[in-house]
């Protein structure tokens, strides 16, 4: 269908179809996609763009799995494996000035010169990591307790739907009540990680040893279903189309209609530095942005639609800020997922940085807690 009749749809509020989606990724009218999906953007949350002070953990790179587009994990005994205990966790969590730096892959020297007088206080914690060979889900368990007793106030969002179904594998509980568990230890949301893309040919090809598609989405409807919350991702610019781009979003939607449990949707740029990606590249800043926009267009009963700036760098993400995006992401501190793959953003964002990347979009800054909600300072 053309563009201007998708976007009578869209303006007379009626739902686009997967084949108008993917009408919009093969669109070369940029401009018109961005929009539009704007349009769409400020309607939902008027002229806002959120942001959060948070902090990244990753307890260990040691993983079962080794999808190949993972330049993160490694294998037990491998060079450079990692495991974290939770006192270190606990210790990280105190971040120092000297933890907000930047670093640039191939430069030894930290670009951005750490900011002096930064005195963080994060209102969540992110904690995502391996599927560790030996560890059991009462070292999980134990983790989050922990940070509960030491930061009554911090929020935690852990675990991918990957990790929730080891868990249950390794402790022999259902996923109903590994989710239960954690959730009475002190998890409060969910991060959207995992997903990849959902197409079961591309993603046996990438991770034949995650779990499928369908095995991600069931356990995002249980988690919702015991009243956590989570995000919702998709991994593009790999060795998928459009199509299967649309496929993914569609299911993403469909279990939505049904829970409203995902807050957010996350579109996360390949990077291919370190991966077993045949051929791979980065992707473009006008694929970046057509992702963007389309996924706000068709995702239509998702609140928000996030720019995780540490995948797009800060320019493109804040270009998306006026392609569909209403959310940055946040402080972050400390990422090794993305920066194990060639990232070019730096590693952490001061809130000043936060707010002047949004304001120069033409965007008002609000500084968010978990769910939304303003932070009031
Ligand atoms: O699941 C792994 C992806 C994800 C690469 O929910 C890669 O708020 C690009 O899910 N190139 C983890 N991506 C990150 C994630 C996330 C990040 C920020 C916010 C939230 C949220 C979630 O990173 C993994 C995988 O899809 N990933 N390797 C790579 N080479
Ligand atoms: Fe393990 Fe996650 Fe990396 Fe896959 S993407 S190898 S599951 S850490």
């Amino acid at each position: 269908m053309p563009l201007d009749k998708i976007e009578k749809k869209i303006l007379s509020g009626k739902r686009i179809t997967p084949e108008d989606a993917l009408d919009l990724f093969n669109t070369d009218d940029i401009y018109s996609l961005g929009r539009l999906a704007n349009h769409v953007a400020v309607s939902k949350n008027g002229n806002r763009a959120y942001f959060i002070q948070n902090h990244h953990i990753n307890p260990t790179n040691i993983c079962v799995n080794r999808c190949k587009f993972c330049a993160f994990s490694r294998s037990k005994g491998d060079n450079g494996a990692y495991e974290l205990s939770i006192p270190e966790i606990i210790k990280k969590l105190r971040a120092k000035n000297s933890d907000i730096s930047s670093h640039k892959p191939g430069n030894k020297k930290n670009l951005r010169t750490p900011v002096t007088g930064y005195n963080p206080t994060f209102s969540e914690v992110h904690i995502v990591g391996g599927l560790h060979p030996d560890w059991s889900l009462n070292y999980y368990l134990d983790l989050i307790r922990t940070i509960k007793t030491s930061y009554p106030n911090m929020h935690i969002k852990a675990f991918t739907a990957v990790e929730i179904d080891y868990f249950s594998k390794i402790s022999g509980l259902s996923l109903k009540n590994v989710l239960l568990s954690l959730k009475e230890a002190g998890l409060d949301t969910m991060p959207g990680g995992g997903a990849e893309i959902f197409n079961s040919r591309i993603r046996k090809s990438l991770c034949p040893e995650k779990i499928s598609g369908s095995k991600w989405l069931g356990i995002m409807e249980t988690a919702h279903s015991v009243g956590i919350k989570t995000n919702a991702t998709m991994l593009y610019g790999h060795v998928e189309n459009y199509k299967h781009r649309v496929e993914h979003m569609q299911k993403l939607r469909n279990i939505q209609d049904k829970t409203g449990g995902f807050q957010a949707f996350i579109p996360l740029a390949f990077h291919p530095l370190n991966t077993k990606i045949d051929g791979a590249k980065y992707t473009s800043g006008i694929d970046d942005l057509k992702t963007v926009a389309v996924s706000r267009l068709f995702l239509d009963n998702i609140p928000h639609i996030k720019a995780y700036w540490i995948m797009l760098g800060e320019k493109i993400a804040q270009l998306a800020l006026i392609f569909g995006a209403d959310d940055l992401d946040g402080t972050i501190i400390e990422e090794k997922i993305t920066h194990s793959a060639g990232a070019l953003s730096g590693i952490a964002l001061t809130k000043k940085e936060l707010v002047n990347l949004i304001q120069k979009a033409g965007k008002v800054p609000v500084e968010r807690d978990s769910f939304y909600m303003p932070v009031l300072n």
